[in-house]
C-alpha cells in the first residue's frame, strides 16, 4: 500500500474530523513535507482536501476515481479483490492480468484500469475504452476444474453484469450468447474469458468485463458492427463507478463460490433465463456458413444448443447469433 493510499484510510477511519500533519506523519512514519506532497497529489487526483492552521487535513469529497484502496475499502468478497491493481491507463487490463498470473498473483486479483489504450475484444476485435467514464476490469481465477470447463465462467461474470445493472442502475439487460450483455437490443457491455492452461491443467482463467457507464452518445465511435448503448444513455443517471464495481465483484464472489461447490447449473439456469433468445429462431454465421435453428438452452461446457428443423441438437461452441425476422 502507498502512502497515499495509507493517507486516504487514515481519512477513511475517521470520518469529518481533522487530522494533523504531525500525526499522519508519525502514524505513517513519514515526514511532513512528505504528507504535503501526498496531500498535494490526492487533491489533483480530484480530492478535496481541507487544510486549517492548527487543526490539520479534513477530507471534504471523493471523486468518482477507481483507486486501489478505494476499491477494496468495504470491499466484502471472500475471494475477490484478495489484491487490487488499479491503474489510470493500460493497453488491456485482460493482458496484465495474464503477465501478472504468469508470475504467480493470487486467485482473485483484480485488474482495473481507467482507459484502455488497446481494449480487446475477441478474435482481435477493439473494445473502445475512454478514460473516467465506463469500467474496464479483468478478474484472476485459479479453478480446479476440467480445461474444457472454463468457457462456463463467462456466464458467471455475464449473470454478475446484469444483476448489478438492476441492483445499482436499476436498469433491464439481458444476456446473449457467448459473451454480450444488452439492453433493447444495443451492446452495453462485453466479456472476454481467456485462459492459460496445459492439456488437462488450467494454470488460470482472466475474466475481463467492460461495461459502459457513462459514456455519452459523442463518445462511441462512428462506426461499431453493433448498435452500443451505456447507463447513462439508458437512465438518463450516471453511475458512481466504484458503486457499481464493488456491488458487481461482490455478485461474481457469490457466484464463483456456489460454482466452485455446485457447479455450472444453477449458473447455467439463472442466465439461460436472462438470454434474450431463448426458444427464439436464430440464424448462427460461423465464419465458413450459418446454421438457422431455435435456442434451446446452453449445455454442460456453456455450448449453445440449437435444434435444428430436423429435431436434431448441435452444440455451437463458436459463432455469431441473430435472431432470424420472420
Ligand atoms: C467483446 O468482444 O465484447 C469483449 C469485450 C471485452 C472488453 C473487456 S474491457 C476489460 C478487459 N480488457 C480487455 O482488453 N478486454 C476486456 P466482441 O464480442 O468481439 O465485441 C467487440 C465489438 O464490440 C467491436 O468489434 C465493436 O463492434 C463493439 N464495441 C467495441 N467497443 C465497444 C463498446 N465500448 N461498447 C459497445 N460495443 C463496443
Amino acid at each position: 500500500m502507498t502512502s497515499r493510499d495509507k493517507i486516504l484510510n487514515l481519512f477513511r477511519t475517521c470520518p469529518d474530523q481533522y487530522l494533523s500533519g504531525q500525526d499522519i506523519s508519525r502514524s505513517l512514519n513519514i515526514s511532513r513535507t512528505a504528507v504535503w506532497k501526498q496531500v498535494k497529489v490526492l487533491r489533483e487526483l480530484g480530492f478535496e482536501i481541507e487544510a486549517k492552521h492548527s487543526l490539520g487535513y479534513r477530507l471534504l469529497a471523493t471523486p468518482d476515481l477507481l483507486l486501489t484502496s478505494e476499491i477494496e475499502s468495504g470491499l466484502n468478497c471472500q475471494l475477490l479483490g484478495q489484491s487490487v491493481v488499479s491503474l489510470a491507463e493500460t493497453d488491456s487490463t485482460n493482458v496484465l492480468a495474464r503477465r501478472l498470473g504468469e508470475e504467480g498473483a493470487l486467485e482473485g486479483t483484480v485488474v482495473v484500469a481507467d482507459r484502455q489504450s488497446a481494449g480487446r475484444g475477441r478474435l482481435g476485435r477493439r473494445w473502445e475504452s475512454p478514460p473516467g467514464i465506463n469500467l474496464y476490469c479483468s478478474i484472476l481465477l485459479r479453478p480446479k476444474i476440467p480445461v474444457q470447463q472454463a468457457p462456463q465462467l463467462t456466464f458467471l461474470s455475464a449473470v454478475a453484469v446484469v444483476e448489478t445493472l438492476k441492483e445499482v442502475c436499476h436498469l433491464s439487460a439481458e444476456v446473449k450468447w457467448p459473451n454480450d450483455i444488452l439492453v433493447g437490443g444495443a451492446k452495453i457491455s462485453g466479456l472476454l474469458n481467456e485462459m492459460n492452461a496445459e492439456t488437462e491443467q488450467i494454470h488460470f482463467v482472466i475474466l475481463g468485463v467492460g461495461v459502459n457507464l457513462n459514456m455519452t452518445e459523442a463518445q462511441f465511435p462512428d462506426i461499431l458492427n453493433y448498435p452500443a448503448t451505456s447507463v447513462l444513455l439508458e437512465t438518463g443517471k450516471p453511475v458512481d463507478r466504484l458503486i457499481f464495481l464493488q456491488a458487481f465483484l461482490q455478485r461474481l464472489d457469490l457466484y464463483y463460490a456456489e460454482f466452485l461447490k455446485e457447479g455450472f447449473s444453477p449458473v447455467r439456469r439463472r442466465w439461460e433465463k436472462l438470454c434474450n433468445m431463448m426458444n427464439m429462431q436464430v440464424e448462427v454465421d460461423q465464419g465458413g456458413g450459418s446454421l438457422c435453428g431455435t435456442v434451446v438452452g446452453l449445455d454442460t461446457e456453456g455450448a449453445l444448443r440449437l435444434q435444428l428443423d430436423n429435431g436434431q441438437v448441435e452444440r455451437i461452441l463458436a459463432g455469431d447469433v441473430r435472431p432470424v425476422k420472420i
